[in-house]
């Protein structure tokens, strides 16, 4: 994992050099080399990594589940990681909205918004992803890759192999063997990432443009401050006090992860490594790694709600319209419950932005001024994403193996 690591971030230098070199070269040139080679390589990459996260999340959660002592642990697991989330997503939310606050990063006037204009896509409402989380057919769940319905499924299954025992060793059996087959093809898949990262960021660069970078400079600094605070602050203190660890220790080992995460942009797809290095690296146990990691990818997004936090607010001061403390609470509410209903996938974050700025009262096509470097922001908001998750397994997982040897240690 080490030597592909350097790889990985060997390939996102040399993309960034790439990418800033393609500023230099005619548009058509650019727009060549961005359809016929990046952008195919980048989604091979992609795709190749997205093929495999519905089979190991429905394996990994069901054995996970099937391996819990009983239901009543999968109920005390699901309640503190639950709780985890929603406390790291409102502290996350409140560093971007004071930051940006504080910093100021859009002026009035300083921006061109004559002809901004956004198409919001209509993220689905939390009532109605709430209720579909019990899905009406599991293939179709499976087809549609509908993550929280596959967990629901998965779940199902593990508690039935936990209750039938050895009438259902066979099945037991067979997931165990096809964990082992997607592990294999995760390694085999990674073959394809420094090519599939450098493809990627070259893109991202490119597209952007020096004049786009330097021009939402202030805006981008506001969004990486606020998420290096998340990370040195918030999980650095859980890691401590609730993990009893090392924080330097803990990045240490989860960093390959992380470059995965930067480099596809997509929690979901980052899950077969981010589960793979958890257990091997973090040394969780694989029935909360396997429950909490894919439940996270979908409701837990800190990064995203720090965009979503910092955005509103640069928004706001672009169009010269003041929030009151009311409107600020809403955004915390409205990005908090916006981030359960959406999968991690490559710019979910601006779906789920124009609920939030709707939420508010302001011009969703502000969206259109901070889109020319949001795949950049979403490579970082990304890493911090599953970062969070592994943060909520590792406490969990420590707080579970804590009361088993408190259980298996009876107090003199
Ligand atoms: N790319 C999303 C993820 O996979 C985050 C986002 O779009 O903000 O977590």
């Amino acid at each position: 994992m080490e030597n592909l690591t350097k790889k990985i971030l060997t390939a996102l230098v040399l993309g960034v050099i790439a990418g800033l070199i393609l500023n230099f070269v005619p548009d058509n040139i650019f727009a060549a080399a961005d359809t016929y080679i990046l952008q195919p390589v980048g989604q091979i990459f992609l795709n190749l990594i997205k093929m495999l996260v519905v089979p190991i999340v429905f394996i990994s959660i069901a054995l996970g589940t099937a391996s819990l002592k009983d239901p009543v642990q999968l109920g005390r697991i699901g309640g503190k990681t639950i709780a985890f989330y929603i406390i790291t997503t409102t502290v996350a939310l409140t560093i971007g909205l004071g930051l940006a606050s504080f910093i100021q990063p859009g002026q009035e006037g300083a921006f061109n918004t004559g002809n901004a204009e956004y198409q919001a896509e209509e993220a689905p409402p939390i009532m109605d992803t709430l209720l579909n989380i019990i899905p009406d057919n599991p293939v179709n769940a499976m087809a549609e890759a509908n993550m929280l319905q596959i967990i629901a499924i998965a779940i199902f299954l593990g508690v039935a192999l936990a209750k039938l025992g050895d009438k259902t060793a066979g099945i037991q059996k067979l997931l165990e063997q096809g964990n082992e087959v997607m592990m294999f093809l995760v390694n085999i898949v990674m073959f394809t990432a420094p090519y599939g990262a450098f493809a990627l960021i070259a893109s991202a660069i490119g597209d952007a443009g020096i004049d786009g970078l330097e021009q939402m400079a202030m805006y981008m600094l506001t969004v990486i401050l606020a998420l290096v605070v998340h990370a040195a602050i918030t999980y650095s203190l859980a890691i401590k006090a609730l993990g009893k660890a090392s924080p330097v220790q803990f990045y240490k080992n989860f960093f390959p992860a992380m470059t995965v995460a930067f480099s596809t942009s997509s929690s979901s797809g980052t899950l077969p490594v981010s589960m793979k290095t958890a257990q091997e690296r973090l040394g969780i146990s694989r029935s909360v790694s396997s429950f909490v990691q894919p439940l996270g990818a979908t409701i837990n997004m800190d990064g995203t709600a720090i965009m979503q936090a910092v955005a509103t607010i640069f928004i706001a001061q672009v169009y010269g319209m003041d929030l009151a403390f009311s409107q600020l609470v809403m955004v915390v509410l409205t990005a908090t419950l916006a981030s359960i209903g959406t999968a991690g996938v490559p710019g979910v974050g601006l779906v789920m932005l124009s609920m939030v700025l709707q939420q508010v009262g302001l011009p969703v096509e502000g969206i259109a001024l901070i889109l020319g470097v949001d795949r950049l922001l979403d490579m970082l908001r990304t890493s911090l994403n599953i970062t969070g998750d592994a943060t909520c397994a590792y406490i969990v997982d420590r707080s579970e193996k804590n009361k088993e040897s408190a259980v298996e240690t009876p107090s003199q």
